[in-house]
């Protein structure tokens, strides 16, 4: 196939096989074809960096079977309350001197009540006051409460699908595959940017991987970030122990993700630290475009600034700036 017989544009009517082809390509035939979209609508040395920030940690009503932060699991963490502001703020100033254009606070929250969706929106305008963008993720929100934070002027709101609708009842039984489509729809419908994706490495088939990439990919609208998270095995959750996926398993699904969605950022998130510079190195290849940087990200590791720097100079790469984050708006990305 030549690269001009390839559409990079989006396209919400993905059909399963379709897909399974993608994943049972070549490896190098799939890594050219994910490059190849991704140089349609990115700068390909452009990397976009987020850093997170836990505002409110761990005592989480739902049952993850990944998550360190469940009440239902004994991982040994301690659980905070939400921070207070000036905390907050101060992490953000730190996130932006050390590079970050987006400031991500996530809350071990089922849903947030309406007392603290208000302490959250103040979060998100004084870090929008220290001109970076935000992103927040909460759990589950009604309509008003999107609308609460679109008014506010939150940029994204992250709420991953995680994995297929088949497989997901095996990782949460609090809550079900169509809540999260719902919450999704509610953000949409606000005029907020939504960032979902999944986590691989959940014990899921290629099946399971082949199918959250659709629901994501024929949503509606393409989410405009989408994170895509190797689990993160923490001692004390039921996936502790589960057999780790394969590197080349795991490029393979960021380089169909890129193909599926090619306006979206791809993030390779949570598990860096487990990767090699090779792995991420292949990944980039494959088309992802963005990173959590800084040394935590919710509860558990990321590599320090200082790999990661070392790490992007190795590779040529350049991450975002407040200025030419705009560029990279300009050059491909898809509306809200
Ligand atoms: N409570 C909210 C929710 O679940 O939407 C927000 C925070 S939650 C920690 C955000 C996402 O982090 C989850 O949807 C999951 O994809 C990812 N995540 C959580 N624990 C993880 C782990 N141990 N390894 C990899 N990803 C993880
Ligand atoms: C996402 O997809 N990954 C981030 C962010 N969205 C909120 C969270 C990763 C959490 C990893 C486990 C932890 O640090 O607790
Ligand atoms: Fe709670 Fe989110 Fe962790 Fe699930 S992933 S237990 S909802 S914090």
């Amino acid at each position: 196939m030549t690269a001009a017989a390839i559409c990079t544009k989006p396209r919400n009517d993905w059909a399963l096989d379709e897909i399974q082809a993608l994943f049972a390509l070549p490896f190098n035939d799939l890594l050219w074809r994910a490059q190849t979209t991704h140089r349609e609508n990115f700068d390909p040395n452009l990397v976009q960096i987020s850093t997170l920030l836990s505002i409110k940690t761990g005592g989480c009503a739902e049952d993850c079977a990944y998550c360190s932060q469940s009440a239902r699991h004994d991982t040994g963490l301690e659980r905070e309350r939400l921070l207070p502001l000036d905390s907050v703020v101060e992490a953000a100033q730190a996130a932006r001197a050390g590079g970050a254009t987006r400031f991500c606070m996530g809350a071990a929250w089922r849903n947030p009540t309406d007392k603290n969706l208000d302490r959250v929106i103040e979060m998100v305008g004084a870090v929008r006051a220290l001109g970076m963008e935000t992103c927040v993720t909460l759990g589950m929100l009604s309509g008003d409460q999107a609308r609460r934070l679109a008014d506010a002027g939150l940029d994204y709101y992250n709420h991953n699908l995680d994995t297929s609708p088949e497989f997901y009842g095996a990782v949460i039984t609090t809550r079900t595959f169509q809540d999260r489509l719902e919450t999704l729809q509610h953000v949409r419908d606000a005029g907020i940017h939504v960032c979902s994706g999944g986590i691989l490495g959940l014990g899921e088939s290629l099946v399971d991987r082949a199918r959250m990439l659709q629901e994501l990919a024929n949503l509606p609208r393409q989410p405009k970030s989408v994170p895509i998270n190797m689990l993160v095995q923490v001692e004390g959750t039921p996936l502790h122990g589960t057999a780790r996926i394969d590197p080349v398993a795991f490029v393979r699904t960021i380089a169909v993700a890129r193909i599926l969605m090619p306006q979206s950022h791809v993030r390779l998130s949570a598990g860096r630290d487990d990767m090699s510079d090779e792995m991420q190195a292949l990944c980039f290849l494959a088309g992802a475009n963005s990173v959590f940087y800084g040394e935590r990200l919710l509860t558990t590791d990321n590599p320090a600034a200082d790999r990661d720097r070392a790490l992007f100079q190795r590779l040529g790469l350049r991450t975002e700036q407040p200025d030419n984050a705009a560029d990279q708006k300009a050059h491909g990305a898809s509306g809200r």
